[in-house]
């Protein structure tokens, strides 16, 4: 019989990955065992979606002052009651609250401060499209026998100790990195466990895709119009890329990651920062991102190392094959813009 390849469970794998660093405690694998059960509680909620009353709005808005999906509302419950009541996370903050979102003193306070968005993407949930979850993990800096704080939240990407997404798409597939490159696992409903699939992945140095809203075409800065002018090949040196854009941004930066290609989300004069939020969308995947080879940058230095100031602050974000960023950087600046 021809032997397949070994199969390993993400369980398996954090702990062999913890063997290779003497001063773990256990507590940050534990806390990666929590996202991952979470993954398949909000993987099993998705999946059903269309057939359970979890499709359509939750009918109210949330501080995005989005319409909230009940998809929305169950994730973002799912991933806070899989960290409370640990012991491991003394304070949490979600793209639906406002606020951070405290763990209850009786249960102890973690030496972590859990970053996500539950449910990225989540305008196409009643479409059908790939969504995501999105995390990052930091480690507190403030006293650990008080409560978290706003600082332990308003960290530079460039500290988080643990990042990762989930994307639920025709597989779900959990991605996450601990600074010591990317793991990829895919989750087999047959037997209810995310079995490793890639332990170091690696993103090309120059991609194949190109991903951008278009729309936005008459609001872009000549500099973004010349970037995506180069990116579409009409320079004529015949490195034009395809345009993919899916408008979930796990889906279009998993299919970046995995066959090389750039994503962006400029600012323009309706929102100069852009849309997406630096602290639990783009400082996770920009972790991710350079883990993997890649690159990420708000259009002049890097994501990881913009120092944030608000929780919900938002920012450019150019994120994906290394060579392509510093194309985009460079035509940026040539054209005299860049950064946020
Ligand atoms: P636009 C989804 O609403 C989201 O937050 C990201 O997942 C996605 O990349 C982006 O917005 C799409 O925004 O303006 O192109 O529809």
């Amino acid at each position: 019989m021809v032997q397949g390849p070994k199969v390993v469970t993400i369980e398996r794998f954090i702990i062999e990955q913890e063997r290779l660093r003497p001063e773990a405690t256990g507590e940050l694998s534990n806390l990666l065992y929590d996202i991952a059960l979470a993954a398949k509680i909000i993987s099993g909620y998705v999946r059903r979606a269309g057939l359970v009353d979890v499709i359509g709005a939750a009918g109210h808005t949330n501080v995005q002052g989005e319409q909230q999906q009940k998809l929305d509302v169950l994730a973002n419950e799912t991933i806070k009651q899989s960290f409370r009541h640990t012991g491991r996370v003394c304070l949490m903050a979600s793209e639906e609250e406002e606020d951070a979102i405290p763990t209850p003193a009786e249960y102890g306070s973690g030496k972590y401060v859990v970053l996500f968005d539950p449910l990225d993407g989540s305008s196409n949930i009643d479409v059908n499209v790939s969504i995501g979850t999105i995390f990052s993990i930091h480690r507190r800096v403030s006293p650990k026998d008080g409560p978290g704080i706003m600082q332990d939240l308003l960290q530079p990407g460039r500290e988080q100790v643990a990042a990762g997404y989930i994307i639920y798409g025709s597989s779900t597939v959990m991605v996450y990195t601990l600074g010591n490159g990317v793991h990829f696992f895919t989750l087999d409903p047959t037997v209810g466990e995310f079995l490793l699939m890639n332990p170091r992945v690696e993103t090309p140095a120059c991609g194949v895709y190109y991903s951008v809203n278009e729309s936005h075409y008459p609001w872009w800065s000549p500099g973004y119009r010349r970037v995506v002018a180069t990116l579409k090949g009409v320079d004529g040196r015949g490195n034009g890329r395809n345009a993919r854009y899916i408008g979930s941004l796990v889906a279009d930066f998993h299919r970046n990651l995995v066959a090389g290609g750039i994503f962006l989300y400029p600012g323009d004069p309706h929102s100069p920062h852009g849309k997406l939020r630096l602290l639990y969308e783009c400082a996770p995947l920009a972790y991710i991102a350079e883990q993997a080879g890649g690159a990420a940058s708000d259009g002049a230095r890097p994501i990881l190392d913009v120092v944030p100031t608000s929780l919900h602050q938002r920012t450019p974000l150019v994120i994906g094959s290394r060579d392509d960023v510093a194309l985009v950087e460079r035509t940026l600046k040539e054209a005299g813009e860049g950064g946020s």
